[in-house]
């Protein structure tokens, strides 16, 4: 079957964003399809898209929808107009099965199935296509394949994948000079999965429970494929890449045996490190450290369900800071048990997080599958009938977001190393000037004070 897979996000805050996603996928299923990606970015505008409908002539169209919004409370912006824009595009120049995957998919099946009008989707991890497609060329029954929701059926995660699943190829893509051009970064992965508990997150739902590890050789190889391909950077996209201590070290010593010259980055919870841990992923090449902090309060660290102690990000912060690494703290201010006091507390504390930068988020998403979720119907905020694929955010009983915003709008004035949100359209455009100057990387590290 000829199968056409778009990348469809097109947000470049904080950069853009690789599709790994769909690497993923293409070699799942490339051994018996003819496969095409056409990335949004790389095209520039969805017109361009209806001549790649054209010549290729698609049996099927998969979209890929990782973002659904920015989760900004501040400065809100849905992509969903955009995917029914290009939804509308494909259905308007094809006869071809639109099927739909991504992990903003995984998070709204059926509310996306509904407003795309798609004929499938796949659930959690897209290898899944490979079947659905066995299927519709037998046509045999689809349903009852794990992972695939109908415009009837229901979209329940299924079991994650067994076996090895690892990028096997990165294809010089039409879209890959894109990126190459755009800031150079590339990404990886080295596991799947997530066995933390924090109340607000999506991750264990959209990637599963129990963690799932890469080969430290694949991944390396991985990173070599990136390098030869002129990455500059690359990002390690696991949900936390210290979630297996064991693991990411020897990821790391992988890294140094393969010879991987170039920087990379990835997102770690603040937990004590082992001695000498972040010294080896600094030989390894890593440059940026960004630690899901969220607070600097025990007790809301606690209410959060997060695996470490204000005491524990101080320790990692300074190992980071040590091994001469860049330092971010992520900052989710204003869930359950938020208050006056602890937002004293995560102030004061912050004085001690030197030479770093802070990204603060003042109100938590509120997604199905969570606990907060629970929470926030429990309390009466939502009821279980409310929709979700619009943001609706959660509001701490004891301190309302503007009063967070107030108090942390003072402290943030004439420090540029504070960030609120994600930096919006302005963070945007000086990072795309900083690009075509030939800057890589994340570039926070240009805010750090
Ligand atoms: C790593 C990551 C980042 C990194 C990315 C770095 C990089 N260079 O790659 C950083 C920190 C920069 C980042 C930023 C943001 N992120 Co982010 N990110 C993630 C994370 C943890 C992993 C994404 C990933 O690459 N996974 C690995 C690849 C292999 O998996 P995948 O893309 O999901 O693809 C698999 C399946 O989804 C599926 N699939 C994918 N496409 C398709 C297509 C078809 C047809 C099919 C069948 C299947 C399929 O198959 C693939 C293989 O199994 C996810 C959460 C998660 N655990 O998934 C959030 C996540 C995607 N991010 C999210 C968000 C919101 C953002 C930001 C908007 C946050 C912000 N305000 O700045 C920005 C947007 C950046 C941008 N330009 O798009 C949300 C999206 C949900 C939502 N509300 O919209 C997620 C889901 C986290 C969450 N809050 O729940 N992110």
């Amino acid at each position: 079957m000829k199968v056409l897979l778009i990348a469809t996000n097109t947000l470049t805050t904080p950069y853009p964003v690789y599709p790994l996603g769909l690497d993923h996928v293409a070699d799942a299923i490339r051994a018996d399809h003819d496969v095409k990606i056409a990335d949004i970015n790389a095209l520039g505008d969805i017109k361009p898209l209806i001549g790649i409908i054209d010549s290729f002539a698609p049996d099927v169209v998969g979209m890929s929808l990782r973002n659904i919004d920015n989760t900004d409370q501040r400065d809100q912006r849905s992509f969903v107009a955009g995917y029914q824009g290009i939804a509308r595009t494909v259905r308007n120049h094809t006869e071809a099965t639109l099927v739909l995957g991504g992990s903003g998919f995984t998070l709204f099946p059926r509310e996306m199935m509904n407003v795309l009008g798609a004929d499938y989707g796949i659930v959690g991890e897209g290898e899944r296509l490979a079947d659905l497609l066995k299927a519709m060329e037998e046509k045999a029954p689809v349903t009852g394949i794990p992972g695939v929701v109908t415009r009837e059926g229901s979209g329940k995660i299924p079991r994650p994948l067994a076996g090895p699943f690892g990028r096997k190829h990165l294809v010089k893509s039409p879209h890959l000079p894109y990126y190459l051009e755009h800031g150079g970064m590339l990404n990886l992965q080295t596991k799947r999965g997530c066995p933390f508990s924090c109340i607000y997150c999506t991750y264990p739902h959209i990637e599963g429970k129990k963690l799932r590890l890469i080969q430290p050789e694949a991944a390396a190889r991985d990173a070599l494929r990136l390098q030869d391909a002129g990455a500059k950077y690359f990002y390690i996209t696991d949900s936390v890449f210290n979630s297996h201590t064991a693991h990411s070290m020897a990821v790391a010593e992988a890294f140094i045996a393969a010879g991987v010259k170039i920087p990379w980055g990835a997102f770690f919870a603040p937990m004590k490190p082992p001695e000498g841990y972040f010294e080896l992923m600094a030989r390894a090449g890593l440059t940026h450290a960004e630690f899901g902090t969220e607070s600097l309060c025990d007790a809301v660290l606690k209410k959060y369900g997060k695996p470490f102690c204000a005491t524990d990000v101080f320790k990692a912060h300074k190992a980071a800071l040590d091994s001469g690494l860049y330092v971010s703290h992520f900052f989710l201010l204003g869930g359950p048990g938020e208050s006056e006091n602890s937002i004293g507390e995560t102030l004061t504390g912050l004085i001690k997080l030197t030479r770093s930068v802070f990204f603060f988020f003042t109100a938590l998403r509120i997604y199905p599958h969570t606990d907060l979720y629970d929470m926030a119907v429990a309390e009466g905020q939502i009821s279980a009938s409310t929709p979700l694929l619009e943001p609706r955010f959660y509001a701490s009983q004891e301190i309302p977001p503007d009063g967070i915003l107030a108090r942390l709008g003072n402290h943030a004035k004439g420090r540029p190393n504070w960030v609120l949100g994600s930096g919006g359209e302005s963070a945007s455009r000086i990072v795309a000037r900083l690009y075509e100057r030939g800057h890589t990387g994340p570039l926070w590290e240009h805010l750090i004070r």
